[in-house]
């Protein structure tokens, strides 16, 4: 039990954390501060709370069981599956009041049927191993994000993650067939149904992914899956400027713009922190480049001429001087090479220090654009500041992240995040662009929401959150303000 002197009045009772224990017995609940401190934390270290237990069901019925517990106690619940939000989207406040409900052992494939190309995973299936019973029965999951490794299932559709295939496959959203959702008052709804047609009134499964845990948790899902690639080519591209990166997407998107299924942006400072951080990451190209394209082509279809075709596209790209030097993957282990400098840019900035960051997005043709004028209006605002914009292209989500000046104070430039964070939203707003692309909104983003989404859209939402979660239990103090 945590120490009951430095416990705040408003905290579970002991009579409560009891009654749970018997629910998910003594492996279902970790109260040893040592033990909930790396819940209680994101993993931006942006957040420090506290909680005086994490809940680990086993089953869907224990969770739903400890939920209508905190129901009756008006107990807060925060949902909780790899703690990977760039958000704070799964940390508790730091007074110790709200209990931290994580999905964790919720971690069974349930089915997978490849005649009906769906998978029905449980919440806590890491987004990797769900890709990997889908390719072991000859399927593709086609969500692709940097924290798949730790990422569950649950999270990403409640955050409706987007990551590297987006510009193919669409976002988590587009994937889900049919939810298992643990409400409010510890009903459990199972709509857990694998139909491609289903009109039968309002789509409630829609209404959760995306709702961030502030409406209940996902305990499972029915997954869509395509067919797995026969064929892929991945290539590294210097290029001069976003202008160039662009041209080359429109090049390829002319070509053949079915077989593109990723095409991510990274600056040459965002690589140079991946290179110098990252152990064992190597750069390709005989020398730097001011920003960089990675291009995956892909294709169900053997011998679909891919990797030709990508020689002859940055060919033509190199002699337009639209490239300026490329890099094709020759085997398995140099995609992954390649794909791996893409996917440590969050690892090497964090190590490089203190960063803000701005999930954006924006008309895939005002990208280039958007990116110039946000280093002018960040670079103004503070000089010194270190841009460092990276991210999908291909669908126009850009991390338009900010690293703070050489020799400044992490805490201090930190303490500024709502003014870059401001400023570069302006320059969002005037390309109809949205400040929140696929982190979601959090506990970072609230204060945003009256400004972006603010008359009918919040009031509704509002309404909509009364309506399910009275109380109020459900991740308090995400999403809405
Ligand atoms: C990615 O695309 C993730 O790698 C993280 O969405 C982005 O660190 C970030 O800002
Ligand atoms: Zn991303």
């Amino acid at each position: 039990m945590p120490d009951t002197a430095t416990v705040p009045a408003s905290a579970p009772t002991a009579a409560l954390l009891d009654a749970i224990r018997a629910i998910v017995g003594d492996r279902g609940i970790l109260t040893e501060q040592s033990d909930t401190a790396p819940y209680a934390e994101d993993w931006r270290r942006l957040y420090q709370g506290r909680t005086a237990a994490v809940i680990r069901p086993g089953t869907t019925q224990e969770l739903a069981a400890v939920v209508t517990l905190c129901a009756r106690s008006g107990t807060p619940i925060v949902p909780q599956g790899g703690n990977t939000s760039m958000v704070g989207g799964a940390v508790p406040n730091a007074d110790g009041s709200e209990l931290i409900l994580s999905t964790s052992r919720l971690n069974r494939i349930r089915d997978l049927d490849p005649a009906d190309m769906t998978l029905t995973v449980e919440a806590g299936v890491t987004l990797k191993a769900a890709q990997i019973a889908a390719a072991e029965q000859g399927c593709l999951l086609p969500l692709s994000i940097s924290s798949e490794g730790t990422a569950q299932i649950g999270g990403v559709l409640a955050v409706n993650a987007g990551g590297n295939n987006t510009v193919r496959y669409g976002n988590a959203r587009d994937l889900v067939l049919g939810l298992e959702v643990v409400l409010p008052d510890g009903t459990i709804w199972n709509g857990l149904r694998r139909l491609r047609k289903d009109n039968t009134g309002y789509c409630l499964r829609q209404l959760f992914v995306g709702s961030e845990g502030t409406l209940g948790i996902i305990t499972a899902a029915v997954l869509k899956l395509a067919p797995q690639p026969k064929e892929i080519a991945v290539a590294l591209c210097g290029v001069e400027s976003p202008e160039a990166a662009l041209q080359l997407f429109t090049r390829f998107q002319a070509h053949d713009a079915a077989s593109i299924s990723a095409f991510e942006l990274m600056s040459g400072l965002g690589m140079s922190f991946v290179l110098k951080h990252i152990p064992g990451a190597t750069m390709p190209l005989a020398s730097p480049a001011p920003f960089y394209a990675l291009v995956e082509l892909a294709s169900p279809r053997p011998g679909a001429g891919l990797r030709g075709m990508l020689e002859q596209i940055l060919e033509q790209a190199l002699a337009d001087e639209i490239v300026q030097d490329a890099a094709i993957a020759e085997s398995d282990a140099q995609r992954a090479a390649l794909w791996r400098l893409r996917e440590e840019h969050s690892e090497g900035q964090k190590r490089e220090g203190a960063s803000v960051k701005n999930d954006v997005s924006v008309p895939v043709s005002k990208v280039p654009a958007f990116i110039r004028k946000a280093t002018a209006a960040c670079e103004a605002l503070m000089p010194g500041i270190r841009v460092v914009p990276f991210g999908h292209m291909g669908d126009g989500n850009i991390h338009f992240n900010l690293e703070q000046p050489i020799g400044s104070d992490g805490a201090w430039f930190l303490a500024q995040d709502h003014a870059i964070m401001d400023a570069v939203n302006e320059i969002v707003r005037e390309y109809d662009g949205s400040f929140s692309a696929e982190h979601g909104i959090g506990k970072l983003k609230p204060y945003m929401m009256p400004d972006w989404r603010g008359g009918a859209e919040l009031a509704l939402m509002q309404r909509i959150k009364a309506a399910i979660d009275p109380a109020g239990i459900m991740n308090p103090g995400k999403v809405l303000p």
